[in-house]
């Protein structure tokens, strides 16, 4: 038997994902520590870890936001490792820091690189640096109102006035001209100092209807990096995902590996480590990064699908330091993936809908993964995020993907409390969504116009 990696790792974080979390461990032969809050006591991420502890009350501040809990959970179970997962403290570079000046290792990027990518114009100074391709749009921070009406002047209307602090559709402001330019730069400025203590503010041309395209990388700490493809994230509400495919309708082989190529070759040059995704608006052929997310992402399971990649062993084992062991030309696509995030929403309202869960039949069969923390006699409780399950499904081709998804959704059985499946299963019917034919404008349209369904 090889030596673990680690002799234990904490997992801080709940439901699915933290479920996804213990499945890589248990490969690798690696106990686990589940910490949770009083809400969370008979949840599955708890049953299925190796030890568990108690770390506060069901307001997420007081427990998986709790950094002193998490440390001193890690301490008293003698876990040498933490995985944050996603959400929670996964891009809190303090946490980072606290968990390796504890003598911990924080699986994920250093917390240098997570807090350049928190702070959006450093990231984007930063991929400019590397030869990444931006948004046209000011240079840094703006200093003044008239330092964005010359920006504004020169690329054109319309522009979006974004927070620095930002991120995730938060704190953004779009000015259609130049009469609205005064009034956004005075609200986003406002928002960004009340929202993030930091008023710090830069200027973007406004694509009006770009799709969402992010690039998913893995880099070892021996300055090996490869890319892992494209998720095409455009179906969204809200800045909420619901369904997201690898890879993108939209892309070929050929743009896809012209991009990947510039992203791997820059961030061996920053020397970035661990799992990371880099955000692109795409239109008219051109791709613009706008953000990186420095943690796995809830969608990384569609490209786990088409690469045949463990994303998560990936993670533990660089955070072990050791090599990826293969290069870019290893990495191989196949097949088309497409994953529905299923919430505890009304299909039509989006009104959470908390409760008793009182039959709960998962799909199965080739080519169908469900990832959930769900089971029969589960309560889900109000305090957290509404996501309860994700059904991915890969196959060859798209519509063989798409005929999947269908029948996998019709099969999916939760009962007693409402779900978005309804919801899934009318987009996997539409012809423009088929068609591969949608904007990150599409879903919002779509959810209107099914109102009086
Ligand atoms: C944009 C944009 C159009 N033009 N930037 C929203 C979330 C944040 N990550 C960036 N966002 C956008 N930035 C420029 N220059 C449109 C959006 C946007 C969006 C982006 C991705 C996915 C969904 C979106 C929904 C609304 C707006």
């Amino acid at each position: 038997m090889m030596a673990r990696l680690f002799q234990k790792i904490l997992i801080a974080n709940r439901g699915e994902i933290a479920l996804r979390i213990q499945r890589a461990c248990r490969e690798l032969d690696i106990p686990t520590v589940a910490v949770h809050s009083t809400a969370d006591s008979q949840a599955m991420h708890v049953r299925l870890a190796d030890e568990s502890v108690c770390i506060g009350p069901p307001s997420a501040r007081d427990s998986y936001l709790n950094v002193a809990a998490i440390l001193s959970a890690a301490a008293v179970t003698g876990a040498d490792a933490i995985h944050p997962g996603y959400g929670f403290l996964s891009e809190n570079a303090g946490f980072a820091e606290m968990v390796e000046a504890h003598g911990l290792t924080f699986i994920g990027p250093s917390s240098a690189h997570i807090r350049m990518m928190g702070d959006k114009i450093a990231a984007k100074t930063a991929m400019a640096s590397i030869g990444v391709p931006l948004v046209p749009g000011s240079e840094g921070a703006l200093v003044d109102l008239d330092a964005a009406r010359e920006v504004a002047g020169r690329i054109g209307y319309p522009v979006l006035i974004k927070a620095a602090a930002g991120g995730g559709g938060r704190g953004m402001k779009v000015a259609m001209d130049a009469s609205e330019l005064d009034e956004a730069w005075t609200v986003a400025r406002t928002e960004a100092r009340t929202a993030f203590g930091n008023d710090a503010v830069y200027l973007e041309k406004y694509l009006d209807r770009p799709r969402h395209i992010e690039m998913q990388v893995m880099a070892d700490s021996h300055g090996s990096v490869v890319h892992f493809g494209e998720r095409d994230c455009s179906l969204q509400r809200r800045h909420q995902k619901l369904l997201e495919e690898a890879g993108s309708p939209a892309l070929t082989g050929e743009e896809r590996d012209a991009l990947g190529a510039v992203v791997c070759e820059g961030l061996r040059n920053l020397g970035y480590r661990n799992a990371g995704t880099l955000e692109f608006l795409y239109q008219d052929g051109q791709f613009s990064f706008i953000e990186m997310n420095t943690r796995l992402q809830v969608e990384h399971p569609v490209t786990e699908m088409v690469c045949g990649v463990d994303l998560v062993r990936e993670q533990i084992r660089i955070a072990a330091g050791e090599k990826l062991g293969y290069t870019q030309a290893d990495v191989h696509f196949s097949g088309h993936a497409i994953e529905c995030r299923i919430t505890a929403e009304d299909p039509v309202t989006f009104a959470p809908t908390p409760g008793k869960v009182s039959v709960f039949h998962a799909p199965g069969g080739l080519g169908v993964r469900v990832d959930s923390a769900l089971y029969a006699g589960y309560v889900v409780p109000p305090y957290y995020d509404s996501l309860v399950a994700k059904l991915i499904v890969h196959a060859p081709t798209r519509p063989e993907a798409i005929a999947r998804m269908r029948r996998a959704l019709a099969e999916f059985a939760v009962v007693g409390i409402k779900t978005t499946i309804p919801l899934h299963q009318r987009i996997v019917e539409d012809p423009e969504f088929q068609a591969g034919d949608y904007t990150i404008h599409w879903l919002e349209r779509f959810v209107d116009t099914h109102r009086g369904d």
